[in-house]
């Protein structure tokens, strides 16, 4: 398998139609990706939203990918793969067929108009540290274990694995 380029990390979630199929099929789009290796993903979880509360439950997952390509590229690819799956944008942290979010870019940090990693709120949100906390535990995400994050997240907000 190649796996050249820099690891990052990409956090998929949805919660409109078939949210299993949307991000299988958003993870196979993923794995087509030139570019993009996908070397692992967690498994899929059940979670409660957050932000905007008014909506139905998300299924989450995050994958681990390596890349050649640049992290403004990179999300221009996963904002195609969001559009080729029917994304449409209605109410910011609302509901959606498939949200792709660049997590980690390797252990860069980029503060750039549309694109800021890592993912400003990744570390408030179990949704995101416990698939992430499955497939590398000692990883440190804002000066923390993720795994530790992980443990104390999932004791506040609901997520059940699912698959
Ligand atoms: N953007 C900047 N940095 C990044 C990055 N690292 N990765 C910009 C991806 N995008 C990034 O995103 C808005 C803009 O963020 C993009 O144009 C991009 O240039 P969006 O996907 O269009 O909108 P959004 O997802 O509604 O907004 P945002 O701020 O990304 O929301 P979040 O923080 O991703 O939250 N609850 C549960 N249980 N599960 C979820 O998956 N997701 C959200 C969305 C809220 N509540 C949830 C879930
Ligand atoms: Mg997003």
């Amino acid at each position: 398998m190649l796996t050249e380029g820099i690891r990052c990390f990409i956090g998929l979630g949805s919660n409109m139609g078939d949210a299993r199929a949307n991000i299988r099929e958003a993870l196979k789009l993923l794995v087509n990706t030139r570019g993009i290796s996908v070397v692992s993903s967690a498994p899929l979880y059940r979670t409660a939203p957050v932000g905007y509360t008014d909506q139905d439950h998300f299924i989450n997952t995050v994958a681990e990918i390596y890349t050649t390509l640049s992290p403004r590229s990179l999300l221009d690819n996963l904002q195609d793969i969001e559009n080729r799956l029917g994304r449409v944008r209605l109410i910011r942290w609302g509901p959606r067929t498939i949200d792709l979010d660049l997590l980690l870019y390797g252990d860069e940090s980029i503060h750039e108009p549309g694109l800021e990693v890592p993912h400003p709120r990744m570390h408030q949100r179990a949704f995101v540290v416990v698939p992430l906390a499955d497939l590398c535990p000692d990883l440190l995400v804002n000066g923390e274990r993720v795994d530790e994050l992980a443990r104390r997240l999932s004791s506040e907000q609901d997520i059940y694995a699912i698959a």
